[in-house]
């Protein structure tokens, strides 16, 4: 049985690359929203109801367990999903939860109450769709006291990286930081919250300096879910080769992934 991947597009497959090579026996069907990509100056209800299309369609594909690699759909649909609308036998998983666990050093599955943890000030890089959710606050919240968070939405990043303009991305990178850092000057920590930006993690770390954390996502998430499956085997079973699936015109949207990821990626019509 095959592990749904969610995204708005073609960020996910950042977390995608991860997940596959930490675990090389589970087969993946990757779902990207082409055609209504970028979720991050959507609003939530807009959001809500293209996540759940793309959640369905994956549980026709046999996925029982989908993870939802974007921020933007994790942040504004997740708990509503989870909530009010996934059936018992099936799990929608985000990425926050992997993130904050890592950062304030938490076991998966610990509920005890929120307590002190050694890092204070938290730099959190995301979409304006995400950064005005305050789905990050929300859920470092539940598990920690005393963490003062900053977040930049980082405007134009997203898009720069899907039209290939690199120096664009780093140029806008970079004046992102030092937005941040005049409103927070010695953050600990920095969260990329985002599925693109793990492609510019060189430039967030040249920006930040050598004495801040950096917390990018596709690794914690693949051992996340590595974790998860260690425990509910019976969500994911060998099987075929990974699947594609695009609401977008999948030549094109191939075309794209194989330059994104390096490797030769073949879309079809969800
Ligand atoms: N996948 C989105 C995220 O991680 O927030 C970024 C792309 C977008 O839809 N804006």
């Amino acid at each position: 049985m095959a592990v749904g991947i969610f995204d708005s597009g073609l960020g996910g497959l950042t977390v995608l690359d991860a997940v596959s090579k930490r675990l090389p026996d589970v087969p993946f069907v990757y779902y990207g929203d082409n055609a209504h990509t970028p979720y991050g100056v959507r609003d939530a209800d807009d959001v809500y109801e293209l996540t759940t299309a793309g959640v369905e369609r994956m549980w026709k594909e046999g996925c029982d367990l989908v993870v939802l690699a974007c921020n933007t759909a994790s942040a504004a649909a997740l708990r509503r999903m989870q909530e009010r609308w996934v059936p018992s036998d099936k799990r929608v998983l985000g990425v926050f939860v992997p993130l904050i666990e890592a950062l304030t050093e938490r076991q998966w599955g610990d509920n005890s109450p929120p307590r002190e943890v050694a890092v204070k000030h938290v730099a959190l890089f995301a979409t304006p769709a995400t950064v005005s959710s305050r789905a990050f606050q929300r859920e470092l919240a539940f598990r920690a006291i005393g963490v003062d968070v900053e977040a930049q939405a980082c405007g134009g990043v997203v898009d720069a990286i899907e039209e290939g303009d690199m120096i664009l991305a780093e140029a806008l990178v970079r004046s992102h930081v030092d937005a941040l850092k005049r409103k927070m000057p010695h953050p600990e920590a920095a969260v990329l919250g985002c599925t693109h930006y793990p492609l510019m993690e060189d430039v967030f770390r040249d920006a930040l300096g050598p004495q801040v954390e950096v917390y990018s996502q596709a690794n914690l998430v693949a051992e996340s879910l590595a974790d998860y499956l260690g425990r509910h085997p019976k969500m994911a079973g060998p099987g075929t080769d990974a699947m594609f699936l695009t609401t977008g015109d999948p030549r094109k949207v191939s075309n794209r992934a194989t330059q994104f990821l390096r490797r030769k990626i073949d879309f079809v019509a969800a």
